[in-house]
């Protein structure tokens, strides 16, 4: 079951974009940008480096021949500025040149005069400028205002969370070369092929039949690359398409830093209503997005955030508000979890200080209020096959709560400097993209005649084991060696109109896609087989293990028998097959619908110990029950799973973005912007899949893991703010994400408190 890939991975044998042999003439392009982060150009000044060594062509938005325009959702964003910028970190000019360090050499002598202008870099004071990026959004069930008055507790408060690097390890790039009448061909490192496609189609005027986009792998993605892979990809083919020379460009870690887009930051204000036993009754929240200086995937972003503002609770009574706030930031974009991360995390922050109202234990409030088959979620749907009551009691069963609370507060009664924390944290996250013209894919399934076999799909392989999965599914349907099964690169010219591989359904979407490509050669294989066989019942004809069987007989037909008589006899041994998520739908007018096929829930339960001297912290222990249906591949899933729960504890704790008052990223280097590493990983991990979870909207009963599991993180915090009130039970705070040691040391010492301001 280990991924096919890792060997490669190990050898160094894995190709990425940086490493694909270029033909000789291939020119590198270096792209400079703006260090303001907002101001009017006033002069661009090519001449110095245009006479630099080995400079070819330097280009700026004058030179596009088409729409200088990439925006994906909202068209509000140059790919090369014009007469303003809008971002610290926005591309002004592209240096093509002989070689890359050539390149980026010229680079530092172009010389732009700007203009400054005022910076908002906070998403409230743009709200207040009335600086918002598409119109607000509202979700409404129940009735609040009438609910206010029956409530026994009601508290209210801010909760913040920050931004997250995607630290994708091979960073952006792409490579494009120039082909005959005026087509191209683009190596992208992307999410999503047909994106990078339509968005060169649009900026170079040429139809989408010129292009070719060809992607074998990346080196991680997270979200970072579904639509912030395309700006490079297009100035490569701009540049390929105008010197009729193959180009190349691959970003450095800090200009990737600095120039893409990172998880929306989020500033929000709550307001819980809760009955004394404990039912919430009533929640209203507003939710300002800091969007970046463009709307890239801000809308989609803050959409999932609306939708997963409750979590895994019902709530009769709900409004949310969003807005998508305007700032001199680069654009934010996607990251694992899409807007659901900060929607859970104001959810969880009410419960944690509501529970400090009623004096009982925030897991109390949790569990009371979790979701049921046939409740409501604010958007409409109605919750099925609901597992959130079976994830927190199976992980009752293995763990008890009483116990883990019995032995943090023994240690914290005989520890003066530690202090120990838990909190439990359940998850519900929506399957299926919220826009549903998205939720679309295909596959392309060839057996050559040797019986080998080669699936293509719209699923981009980046490291989560998505190709391992359709893998799988092709292996259980034909019943044939392992070896004989290859994933070919994602391609738009075999597999076309692609949504980009996101939001946990790439599986899903693409391997219900390769399930029915592959059972309907495997029924025109079986058909034939039966003439053959003088079987007039095809349904006794079977294939396992490479052999034919004919009622439950071996034959003397093989698998490589079978195919070459097939095409002996001139049958097709292609498929191509489509598949579109059934019986989802969302209206946008009455903010009401089915927007998921599915919902992926579980239970986390994380412990930490906080040095109080230092307010440096530890992972103690990790448990979980996951709902992940039945897995496909356990091994993958189980890894997904750990990943995603690391880099969500990273988000919560110790990385943290820093931009200055000017829109200057601060954190723009790994000295400077931290993330977990296998020290800092929980001591103990315990993930359990949930037994009996059956869901028909996936391949084999199996369901998304994708990003759900991030959300576990958010438990880290709050053990951490219990630790903090271990040692100092009077403690005033906001909610404010991440609790790095800086942040927990000025909340255990307030006479600290400069360290930071906001607190
Ligand atoms: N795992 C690895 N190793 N690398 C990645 O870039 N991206 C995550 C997740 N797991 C990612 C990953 C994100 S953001 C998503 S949406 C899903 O993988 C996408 O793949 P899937 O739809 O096949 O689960
Ligand atoms: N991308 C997107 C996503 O375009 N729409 C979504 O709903 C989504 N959800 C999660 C991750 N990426
Ligand atoms: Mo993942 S944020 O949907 O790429």
């Amino acid at each position: 079951m280990k991924n096919f890939d890792s060997e490669k991975h190990v050898r160094g044998e894995s190709q990425f974009v940086d490493d694909l042999l270029v033909p000789e003439g291939t020119l590198y392009a270096h792209v400079y940008y703006s260090r303001v982060a907002h101001g009017k150009i006033l002069s661009i000044n090519l001449s110095a480096a245009e006479t630099m060594t080995g400079v070819t062509a330097i280009f700026t938005s004058k030179d596009i021949p088409g729409a200088n325009q990439i925006g994906g959702i909202v068209p509000d964003e140059p790919l090369l500025a014009e007469q303003y910028v809008h971002f610290n970190g926005q591309p002004i000019a592209v240096v093509v040149a002989d070689s890359a360090f050539h390149a980026r050499s010229a680079t530092e002598k172009i010389v732009v005069e700007i203009e400054k202008l005022p910076v908002i870099t906070d998403p409230r004071e743009a709200f207040s400028k009335n600086e918002l990026l598409v119109p607000p959004m509202t979700i409404e069930l129940g009735d609040i205002n009438a609910t206010w008055s029956k409530c026994d507790i009601v508290v209210e408060g801010i909760a913040e969370t920050g931004g997250q690097e995607h630290l994708y390890l091979e960073t952006q790039g792409a490579f494009a070369v120039p082909v005959e009448g005026g087509a191209v061909k683009v190596v992208s490192s992307t999410q999503g092929p047909t994106a990078v496609q339509r968005t060169i189609s649009k900026v170079l005027n040429i139809p989408m039949n010129k292009i070719e986009v060809d992607v074998l792998r990346l080196g991680g993605g997270f979200g970072g690359k579904e639509d912030q892979a395309t700006p490079w990809a297009v100035m490569c083919a701009l540049a390929a398409t105008k010197l009729r020379r193959p180009v190349k460009m691959i970003l450095h870690r800090q200009d990737d830093m600095r120039m893409t887009g990172k998880r929306h930051p989020y500033s929000s204000d709550f307001k819980i209503g809760l009955k004394s036993d404990g039912t919430i009754l009533a929640y209203e929240v507003t939710f300002y997005q800091n969007g970046g200086a463009a709307a890239d995937l801000s809308p989609a972003v803050l959409q999932r955030t609306m939708f997963h503002c409750t979590n895994s609770y019902f709530i009769p009574n709900v409004k949310a508000i969003g807005y998508s706030c305007r700032t001199n930031l680069p654009p934010n974009t996607a990251f694992r979890g899409f807007g659901g991360p900060q929607g859970k995390f104001v959810i969880e922050a009410a419960i944690f200080k509501a529970a400090e109202a009623m004096n009982v234990e925030p897991s109390f409030i949790q569990k009371k209020n979790l979701l049921k088959n046939g409740d409501e979620f604010p958007y409409g749907q109605i919750a099925e096959r609901c597992q959130a009551i079976p994830c927190w009691n199976s992980l009752e069963q293995k763990i008890s709560i009483g116990n883990v609370k019995k032995k943090v507060d023994d240690f914290n009664s005989a520890n003066e400097w530690k202090k120990k924390g838990f909190a439990l944290m359940p998850i519900c996250f929506g399957i299926s993209f919220t826009n549903t013209m998205m939720n679309q894919a295909s596959a392309l399934v060839h057996i050559y005649t040797d019986g080998s076999v080669g699936i293509s799909t719209a699923a981009i392989e980046m490291g989560q084991g998505v190709n391992m999965k359709i893998h799988a599914i092709a292996q259980k349907i034909f019943s044939i060696n392992t070896e004989r099964i290859k994933l070919e690169s994602t391609n738009t010219t075999r597999v076309a109109n692609t949504s980009p591989t996101a939001a946990s359904s790439g599986a899903d979407l693409n391997g219900m896609a390769t399930q029915l490509a592959c059972n309907v050669l495997l029924e025109r294989l079986i058909k034939f087989a039966a003439e053959q066989l003088h079987q007039y019942d095809p349904t006794k004809i079977s294939i396992s293990d490479e052999k034919i069987f004919n009622d439950g007989k071996e034959t003397e037909w093989t698998w490589t028998k079978l195919i070459s008589a097939a095409n002996a006899a001139r049958i097709s041994l292609t498929s191509h097959h489509f598949y579109s998520t059934p019986k989802i739908y969302f209206n946008r007018e009455s903010s009401k619908g089915h927007p998921f096929a599915y919902h992926v829930f579980g239970t986390a339960l994380i412990e930490v110990t906080l040095d109080c001297l230092r307010g440096t912290y530890e992972i103690d222990a990790v448990n979980i029950v996951h709902d992940v249906g039945k897995s496909l591949q356990p091994a993958i899933d189980l890894s997904q799973a750990e990943g995603a729960i690391m880099q969500g504890i990273g988000w919560m704790t110790v990385e943290e973005i820093i931009y200055n008052n000017e829109g200057r990223l601060i954190t723009d280097a790994l000295s400077t912007y931290k993330v977990p590493d296998v020290h800092f990983a929980p001591k103990e991990m315990n993930i359990s899949f949930l037994e009996n979870s059956e869901n028909p909207f996936a391949p084999f009963n199996s369901k998304a893991i994708g990003e759900p599991p991030f959300m576990y993180g958010i438990g880290a915090y709050f053990a951490l703010l219990n630790a903090i009130k271990a040692f100092r039970p009077n403690t005033t705070y906001s909610a404010i994400a991440p609790m790095t040691p800086e942040r927990a040391l000025s909340l255990l010492y307030k006479e600290v408190g400069t360290l930071a301001p906001a607190l």
